[in-house]
Formats: structure tokens, C-alpha cells, sequence
């Protein structure tokens, strides 16, 4: 009997439609995401995104944003995903037009042992508004089942809805509409409870949307995505009260460098380090309303300004050793003979590979925890047509070398060991390169065992 209950998990799991993801950015990689809200929940950080599907005949507008549904991940550790599955979807919610795929970016808040969900689409309804407004699902878990309201919030129109809770206990929602609007919401957390209230000391030229508050040491802050140029950038006012008036402190994050027009955003506190959930077209490059959802580390200075944060592929948090460690969402790397591609272009929900292309190429990938038992053994998954021999060391350039491992000539992708010679206990980065530097190879991750 003890045998089988790995089998009954995996099978509870399967029919639940739990399915984990990862860390490293983007940190979700069985689906698009986009407009990430992070919330804590008890211990686990909660994550509640939109979800970007590509238009097919019949089913949303090719081009453009096509959103059906919405799931929400968890994770107790930032680093190990799990996606909770759809927890509201368009054809659901008595009000919504049917198949209109504008469920844009939502949010969720936890108020007297309920969850409220909040959301922006467009109503069957063209009397109540002829663009989106915004509805509110109630739950009484994190993770549903979310339960729609008949009818949206009265006196709403627009998108991108984000619920602040002041420390007297008054709720407050915002949302966005050419400007950024709040109001005072009722204690039932689904009315309003003041008219709504333009934060007009925002930039008036270019598109703003997005906004999130939050309230650190005495300082709200109202964080937004604005086009100051040519694509969206993460920015933020500061106020002392939570509807303004706001003057505008600076940039958060900077244009996308992967070219993705939108960013939507939310910050995060958890086990007293701030974070930044962010959104860029890392599985979808060529078409930019696919996007994928990320998180870097964000810090303040003494004055409460906001550190611009330097997107990362590395992401935050540990790898342990002995998971899968993909290279390719490097820390560093060489500017020569080393580059990053898709495992399969025509599926790049696969992820990426390394490739050592001969010339010097060397990856460093940072903060992998080894604990303090010595591995065996070092596996390796690779191609290579001429063969060639990685090491794989601790640290960097000059740091001892754990393992050498040969990848065959072949042309097709082998995984190899190799036994791990020399050890050191704790966090540690991998710095990997091929022991000749002509030596070409493809390296889709690494594995301590
Ligand atoms: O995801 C659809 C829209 O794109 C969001 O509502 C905006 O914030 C932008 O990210």
C-alpha cells in the first residue's frame, strides 16, 4: 500500500490541475501571463495575472490582447510554482459579453476572512458601460472557488482595477481610463463609497495605466505604467494620504529591452525583502500581447525613494543544486562565444539553451545551494556534433573546478555524468565553460545528484 501513495498524489494533483513552474524569470513557463498582482496570503505569496492565449478562428481578435480566463499561482519560497488552475473565466460571469477575451489585468484582496477578485472586461450590457468595467468574484480561499457578483461595480469605467486597504481600515480602488481614477470603497468591498476622483497630478502626455498603491513608512505610493517615450515604463508618485494629491518621483523600471509595449506591475513585500512583479514577451518575442510574467528584487533609500530595478533573467531566490539548474537564465555572461536560444522555436514554451559557440564563452549562474552533503555526481544535459568536454566550476573563472563533463559527438541532445571531484558546502554560483575553447556545444541544464 505505501507504494501507491505517490501514485494517488500524482493522480489528486492531476485531476486538480495543479501543475508547478520554476524560478528564474519569466518564473511562469506552461502558459502566457501578464499584469502580475502579488499578494501575501498566510505564508505563501499568491499571484494573480492575466493570461495572454494566441487568437484563433472564432476565438478572439488576431493581433491583438485575447484573454478568456484567469488562474492564480502560489509559492512559499518565490522560487516553486504552483499553478491552482482557472480560477474565473469569461463565460461564467452572469454580465460579461460572451466570448470577448477582455479579461485584462485583475487584482485580489483579502478583507474579513473573504477574498475579493477584481477584474476589467467588457459588458453584454451596453448601458452600463460601453467599454470595460469592472466585476469582483468573492471567495473563501486565495485559490477559489471564486464566486462572480450579478451585475459590476456600479460607477466604474475602465481597466486595470487595484484595491489599497489604509491602515484605519478604508478601502480604496483605482483603476485606469486615459487617467488614473480612485474612490473610497464600501466596507462590503463591492460598491463604491465616494465618487470617483482623477489623480490628475500625473503626466498628462502619454498613456498611463496600471496603478498600484501601497503605503510604506507613512508614504503612499502610486505606481503606474507610462509612455514617456516610445513603450510603457514602470513609475511612481508619492503622497501622504491615498488619493493624492501625488507628486511624481521618478522611474521604477525602464522601457522594455525586449521591446514588449505594455509593462503592468505590483510590488511586494515578503519575509522583509521587497520585490518587483513585472511583465515582458520572453516566450512570445515576435509578438508582444503574449507576454510572460517576472520578479526582481526592489529596494529603497533612506528617503523612500524607489531604486530603479535592472530586469533580470536570473530572477530571485535559490536553486537547489540538486533540481535542474537552466544556465541560460544566466547571471552573467561572456559577451563572446556564448548565446542564448530557444530549446525549439516552434514550441518555445520548452525554454532555452546555452550555447558555447567557441571563442572564450563561459555562463555564470548565481546563488545555487549545495547544502552540506557532496554530490556524487554532476548531470548534464547536451549536443554537441564535433564532442566536447565542460567544467564545471564553483564560484567563478578561478574557482575550484567540481566536475568535468564530456558530452559525446552526436547529433542529437544526451544527458551525461560525470562524477563531482571537489566540493564545497553552502550558496555558491556555477561557472560554466568549455575545457577547449573551439569547442562547440549546447547545454540545456545542469543537475547535481
Ligand atoms: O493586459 C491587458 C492590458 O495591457 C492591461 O490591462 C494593461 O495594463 C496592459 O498591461
Amino acid at each position: 500500500m505505501r507504494n501507491l501513495k505517490p501514485f494517488w498524489l500524482l493522480a489528486a494533483l492531476l485531476l486538480s490541475g495543479l501543475h508547478s513552474a520554476s524560478a528564474q524569470n519569466p518564473f511562469i513557463t506552461n502558459q502566457f501571463t501578464a499584469d502580475p498582482t502579488a499578494r501575501v496570503f498566510g505564508d505563501r505569496v499568491y499571484v494573480y495575472p492575466s493570461h495572454d492565449i494566441r487568437a484563433t478562428p472564432g476565438h478572439g481578435r488576431a493581433g491583438w490582447f485575447v484573454m478568456e480566463d484567469y488562474h492564480v499561482f502560489s509559492s512559499a519560497n518565490l522560487t516553486d510554482w504552483t499553478d491552482h488552475g482557472v480560477i474565473v473565466t469569461q463565460n461564467k460571469v452572469p454580465w460579461v459579453k460572451p466570448d470577448s477575451y477582455s479579461m485584462w489585468a485583475p487584482d485580489c484582496m483579502f478583507r474579513n476572512g473573504k477574498y475579493y477578485f477584481y477584474f476589467p472586461t467588457t459588458p453584454r450590457d451596453t448601458t452600463i458601460s460601453k467599454g470595460f468595467t469592472v466585476g469582483v468574484a468573492v471567495a473563501d480561499k486565495p485559490t477559489g472557488p471564486f464566486v462572480p457578483q450579478p451585475l459590476p461595480i456600479k460607477g466604474v469605467r475602465g481597466i486595470d482595477p487595484n484595491v489599497f486597504i489604509d491602515k484605519d481600515g478604508q478601502a480604496y480602488l483605482y483603476w485606469s481610463q486615459g487617467n488614473i481614477y480612485g474612490a473610497k470603497l464600501k466596507e462590503n468591498m463591492l460598491e463604491l463609497a465616494s465618487e470617483p476622483k482623477t489623480l490628475g497630478e500625473l503626466p498628462t502626455k502619454g498613456l498611463k495605466e496600471g496603478p498600484y498603491v501601497f503605503e510604506r513608512k507613512g508614504i503612499y505610493y502610486l505606481t503606474y505604467p507610462h509612455v514617456e517615450n516610445k513603450t510603457e515604463r514602470l513609475e511612481y508618485a508619492t503622497s501622504t494620504s491615498p488619493l493624492g494629491p501625488f507628486t511624481v518621483k521618478g522611474v521604477i523600471m525602464d522601457e522594455s529591452p525586449t521591446g514588449c509595449w505594455t509593462n503592468h506591475h505590483s510590488l511586494l513585500q515578503f519575509k522583509n525583502q521587497w520585490y518587483l512583479f513585472y511583465h515582458h514577451n520572453d516566450l512570445s518575442p515576435k509578438f508582444d500581447k503574449n507576454r510572460s510574467v517576472r520578479i526582481d528584487s526592489l529596494s529603497f533609500a533612506a528617503d523612500g525613494s524607489i531604486r530603479k530595478v535592472t530586469p533580470t533573467l536570473r530572477g530571485v531566490g535559490l536553486t537547489d543544486a540538486r533540481q535542474k539548474i537552466q544556465l541560460d537564465r544566466y547571471s552573467h555572461l561572456s559577451k563572446q562565444g556564448a548565446a542564448i536560444a530557444f530549446l525549439d522555436t516552434a514550441n518555445t514554451f520548452q525554454g532555452w539553451k546555452t550555447n558555447f559557440t567557441g571563442g572564450s564563452g563561459w555562463v555564470q549562474y548565481n546563488g545555487v545551494a549545495f547544502g552540506s552533503k557532496k554530490p556524487k555526481t554532476v548531470s548534464l544535459r547536451g549536443i554537441s556534433t564535433a564532442g566536447a568536454i565542460l567544467q564545471i566550476r564553483l564560484d567563478n573563472a578561478t574557482g575550484p573546478v567540481v566536475a568535468e563533463v564530456t558530452v559525446p559527438k552526436g547529433s542529437t541532445w544526451q544527458e551525461v555524468k560525470a562524477p563531482v571531484t571537489s566540493f564545497k558546502p553552502g550558496i555558491h554560483a556555477l561557472y560554466v565553460a568549455p575545457k577547449s575553447s573551439t569547442a562547440a556545444v549546447e547545454v540545456d541544464w545542469v543537475r547535481f545528484e
